[in-house]
C-alpha cells in the first residue's frame, strides 16, 4: 500500500490517500513530498501531525478570530445538529436564520439592513454582483451590468469575482470573464512603511471619474472594493479614500459594493471596516469571522431600498422576488455557530480589544524594519503584513521558505505572492505578538 504510517508525519495517510486530494491553492507537488497536516486546534494553537504547539497567526485563514473550539460554538452547534440538523432554504424557514440577520443588522452601519446568506466568500460576492445587476432591471436601467473593482483586489474565486478581481495569476488560465473595468491600487511609493491608513492617495479614488468618462455611468452598475485589502497583502485605504468613492458613486447612480469577507466583525477594531473607516456601502459582503470559521457561511447585507425595489417589483405575492440562493443558505448549523460566534464577539468586547491593542501590534510589527529582506510593512487593526524582496527575480520564494521557517519554529503565518501576512486571533496577548515578531526577525534572517 506504499504506507507511509511509519513516518508520524503523514498520520498513517498512504501516498495514494495523499495524492487523491487536489488541494486548493496549494503546491500539490511539494506538500504531497512534505505534508503539514494539522490533526487538532484549540484556542490560538494548532496541533500538528508531531504533537507540535503552533501559534495561529493567521487566525485560519482570517476565520478564527475568536479562538478555535470554543465550547460555547461547539456545543451550539452540536445541540442544533441534533435538533434540526438541515432544512429546505427555498420556501420554508427556521427561526435561527431571522434571529442571525437581525442579529447582524445590529452590527452594521445604518441603513444596511437585509441580509441575504450564502456558504462562503465567494458566494457572498456573485450573490452581491447578481442583486445589483437586478437592481438596476427592476428600476428600469437595464444597460448598468458593468462593474468597476480595483487592481490587487480579492473577491474570491467564482467567474463574477475573478473579473472584478485585481490578482492577474488568479485570472490568467480562465479565459472570458464578465464585463469590469478596474480602478487604480492604493499601494503608492511613498507611503511604504506607513503605520496604519497612509495620509497620501485619495485622490486615486477620482480615478471612478475616468472610468465613467470611458464607460458612462449609465454603463455601469457597481463599484466593488475591499475597505481594506486583504490577500494582496493587508492594503489599509488612504485617508479619505472611501469617503470619495463613496461620493463619487452616489454623484454618478453606482452601486457601492464594500467586500468585507476579512474585515467584518472585528479584524479592524471595529464591528465592520466601512464604521471604522467612515464610509457606507449599498451592500457589503461578508463571510469567514461570521461563525468564526467553523461552519461554513458567508452573508450579504444590503440597504433596505435595494431589498424594497426587488419587493416592489416581484410580481404576484406568491411568485419568488429575487431567483437566486444557495441549498445552505441559511444552514441550521451555520447559523447557530454564527449566533454563538458573535455572541463571544459582543460579550467579549473583542473589536474592541483590537482596537486597544493594535498600536502596539503595530509597533511591534514595524520594529522589523530595516530586517533584511523586508521591503515594506503594512498594518490595521490585527492585520499586518510584509512585502518582501525578489531573489533573482522571483517574488514568491523567500516567502515560502520565510513561512516554513516559521512552521519549523511553532507560528502559521500565510505567505502568498511577495507578502507574508499576518492576522492575529483577537484575544493574542502581548508577549505571544513578541514571540511573533522575534521568530519572523530570525527567519527573515536565516533565509538567503
Ligand atoms: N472576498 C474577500 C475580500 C476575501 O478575502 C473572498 C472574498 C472569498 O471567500 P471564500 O470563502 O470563497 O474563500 C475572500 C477570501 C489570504 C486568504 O491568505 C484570503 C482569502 C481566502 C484565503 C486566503 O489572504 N480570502
Amino acid at each position: 500500500m506504499n504506507n507511509k504510517s511509519e513516518n508520524p508525519a503523514y498520520c498513517g495517510l498512504s501516498q495514494a490517500q495523499l495524492d487523491s486530494h487536489w488541494m486548493p491553492f496549494t503546491g500539490n507537488r511539494q506538500f504531497k513530498q512534505d505534508p503539514r497536516l494539522i490533526v487538532s486546534a484549540e484556542g490560538k494553537y494548532y496541533t500538528d501531525a508531531m504533537g507540535r504547539k503552533i501559534f495561529d497567526g493567521l487566525s485560519g485563514l482570517w476565520t478564527c478570530g475568536v479562538g478555535h473550539s470554543r465550547p460555547e460554538i461547539t456545543e451550539a452547534i452540536a445541540k442544533q445538529a441534533k435538533e434540526l440538523d438541515y432544512s429546505p432554504a427555498f420556501q420554508f424557514g427556521h427561526p435561527k436564520s431571522f434571529e442571525l440577520s437581525h442579529r447582524i443588522t445590529e452590527l452594521m452601519p445604518e441603513g444596511l439592513n437585509r441580509v441575504f446568506f450564502t456558504g462562503s466568500g465567494s458566494e457572498s460576492v456573485e450573490t452581491a454582483l447578481k442583486i445589483a445587476r437586478g437592481y438596476w432591471r427592476k428600476k428600469g436601467l437595464p444597460s448598468k451590468t458593468r462593474f468597476i473593482g480595483r487592481a490587487k483586489g480579492y473577491h474570491g474565486v467564482n467567474f463574477g469575482g475573478i473579473s472584478v478581481g485585481g490578482i492577474g495569476p488568479n485570472r490568467a488560465i480562465y479565459g472570458q470573464g464578465i464585463e469590469a473595468g478596474h480602478l487604480p491600487h492604493t499601494m503608492l511609493q511613498e507611503n511604504k512603511f506607513c503605520k496604519g491608513m497612509p495620509t497620501e492617495g485619495a485622490y486615486l479614488a477620482d480615478e471612478l471619474e475616468e472610468m465613467v468618462a470611458l464607460y458612462d455611468a449609465s454603463n455601469i452598475a457597481a463599484v466593488i472594493v475591499e475597505p481594506l485589502a486583504g490577500s494582496a497583502g493587508v492594503i489599509p485605504p488612504p485617508e479619505g479614500y472611501l469617503k470619495r468613492l463613496r461620493e463619487l458613486c452616489t454623484k454618478h447612480n453606482i452601486l457601492l459594493i464594500f467586500d468585507e469577507v476579512i474585515t467584518a466583525f472585528g479584524r479592524m477594531g471595529s464591528n465592520t471596516g466601512a464604521e471604522e473607516f467612515g464610509a457606507v456601502p449599498d451592500i457589503m459582503t461578508t463571510a469567514k469571522q461570521l461563525t468564526n470559521g467553523v461552519v461554513p457561511m458567508g452573508a450579504v447585507i444590503a440597504k433596505q431600498e435595494i431589498y424594497d425595489t426587488f419587493m416592489e417589483q416581484g410580481g404576484p405575492d406568491y411568485m419568488l422576488e429575487l431567483p437566486h440562493g444557495y441549498t445552505y443558505s441559511a444552514h441550521p448549523v451555520a447559523c447557530a455557530a454564527g449566533l454563538a460566534s458573535l455572541d463571544i464577539l459582543e460579550k467579549e468586547q473583542l473589536p474592541q480589544r483590537v482596537k486597544a491593542m493594535s498600536p502596539q501590534f503595530q509597533e511591534m510589527l514595524h520594529s522589523l524594519k530595516g530586517t533584511q529582506h523586508i521591503t515594506d510593512i503594512r498594518n490595521y487593526g490585527f492585520a499586518g503584513a510584509l512585502s518582501i524582496g525578489a531573489r533573482d527575480g522571483q517574488p514568491a520564494i523567500r516567502p515560502y521558505e520565510i513561512a516554513m521557517k516559521m512552521w519549523e519554529k511553532g507560528f502559521y503565518v500565510r505567505y502568498g505572492g511577495d507578502t507574508i501576512q499576518l492576522g492575529l486571533p483577537f484575544t493574542t496577548e502581548l508577549s505571544e505578538i513578541d514571540s511573533l515578531i522575534n521568530a519572523l526577525g530570525d527567519s527573515l534572517n536565516e533565509v538567503d
